[in-house]
């Protein structure tokens, strides 16, 4: 075993920045000793920063359309108008299961369309904060931003001024793929690039608006460009500072997929590993149920993750692209997952606070 890859393993389980060799060294993980080596320092890691708390929020997914034509080979959830399985949500129907279900969060992303154009998406969110002020708002990604700023003639940051005002409170990290100008041009070269991606998010950050950020994996990316993604965000966040969180994103093939097989569990739970290892300055991340499956995510929880993500009620973007896991599930279910795993389970706020211990 290299030396550089013992150091990196020894600083990050203290919680301490690895230099760019130690980060890239972490690709040596490759057989089950260094695997298990580097899963051990990313939940010594963890258990630095939360002990073993691991969290979960009440919250609601909510995508008003699924109609768009950026043509990002991965996505299945997109539709043309007139796909068997194009939809679009009126907001009385947004309004009402909000109102049933009183989610802490809500977390609202669409498509690109002319049918949710940015006045109706702006009037959505002023509408939600009036009626329900104490929702946490997280909404749109750095794409729309830029389609919203593109469509309606305003700058980027007139929108996010907007969008603060009426009602937003975070943003969420979908959008950024993977920082990598070589699948760019294969797989998303329609919408936001990744240095405007970056952009975006810090100008948002600048605002105090928080984000999150993520990274899709699996679909050809190789390691070194994982590595280089999270150093970019490393970076990023150095600068910034309005980053919570970080959700990897297991590739899910879909039907007639360009890649047959999305990331194995233990592919999933190295990428996890590594970024606890290497985002030493974003301080929470996520094992995303609906894409990991149930089980990896629960493991996740020992390879440095800390949060469930939450109930969701009804995902569609992975389950769209084949996933096999269950639509949303109960808090009895995030609390029963994480218990199993060995953790202590936490409900928290859209912002990362404690709500309520369980024991
Ligand atoms: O940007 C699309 C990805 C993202 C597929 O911020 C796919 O809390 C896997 O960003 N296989 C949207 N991934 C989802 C997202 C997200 C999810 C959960 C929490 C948060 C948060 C953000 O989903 C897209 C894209 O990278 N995606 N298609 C697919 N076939
Ligand atoms: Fe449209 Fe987003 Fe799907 Fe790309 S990933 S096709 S921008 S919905």
């Amino acid at each position: 075993m290299s030396a550089v890859f013992d150091q990196a393993l020894e600083k990050g389980a203290c919680c301490e920045r690895l230099s760019p060799e130690e980060a890239f060294s972490l690709i040596e993980a490759v057989t089950p000793d260094r695997l298990h080596q580097l899963g051990a320092a990313a939940l010594a890691n963890r258990r630095k920063r939360f002990g073993l708390r691991a969290t979960y929020v009440f919250n609601l997914q909510i995508n008003p359309a699924n109609i768009c034509g950026s043509g990002c080979t991965f996505c299945n959830y997109a539709a043309s108008r007139n796909a068997p399985h194009a939809y679009v949500l009126e907001e009385a129907e947004i309004f009402d299961r909000i109102e049933r279900l009183c989610p802490t969060e809500a977390h609202i992303v669409g498509g690109l369309n002319t049918i949710w154009p940015y006045a109706r998406n702006l009037s959505l969110v002023r509408e939600l904060r009036r009626k329900f002020p104490d929702l946490h708002i997280k909404c749109y990604t750095a794409v729309e931003i830029a389609y919203f700023a593109k469509t309606s003639g305003l700058s980027e940051s007139d929108v996010l001024d907007q969008l603060k005002d009426a009602g937003m409170d975070a943003m969420p990290g979908g959008g950024a793929e993977i920082f990598s100008d070589r699948l760019y041009q294969q797989h998303w070269k329609n919408k936001t690039r990744p240095e405007d991606w970056v952009r975006i998010h810090q100008l948002a950050h600048a605002k105090g608006i928080v984000t999150n950020a993520t990274m899709l994996f699996g679909f050809g990316d190789t390691w070194p460009e994982r590595i280089t993604h999270l150093l970019i965000l490393r970076q990023a966040q150095d600068q910034s500072g309005g980053f919570s969180c970080f959700i990897p994103l297991p590739f899910q093939p879909g039907a007639g997929h360009f890649v047959e097989k999305g990331p194995t569990p233990l592919e999933t739970l190295t990428v996890l590993a590594a970024s606890r290892l290497i985002l030493d300055n974003i301080p929470h991340l996520k094992s995303y149920w609906p894409m990991t499956g149930l089980a990896t995510c629960a493991a996740g929880l020992s390879w440095g993750a800390d949060d469930l993500d939450g109930t969701i009620g009804k995902e569609r973007i992975a389950h769209l692209a084949g996933a096999a896991t269950p639509v949303g599930l109960a808090r009895e279910k995030m609390i029963e997952l994480t218990q199993m795993a060995g953790f202590i389970p936490a409900e928290r706020d859209g912002a990362f606070a404690i709500r309520e211990k369980i024991s």
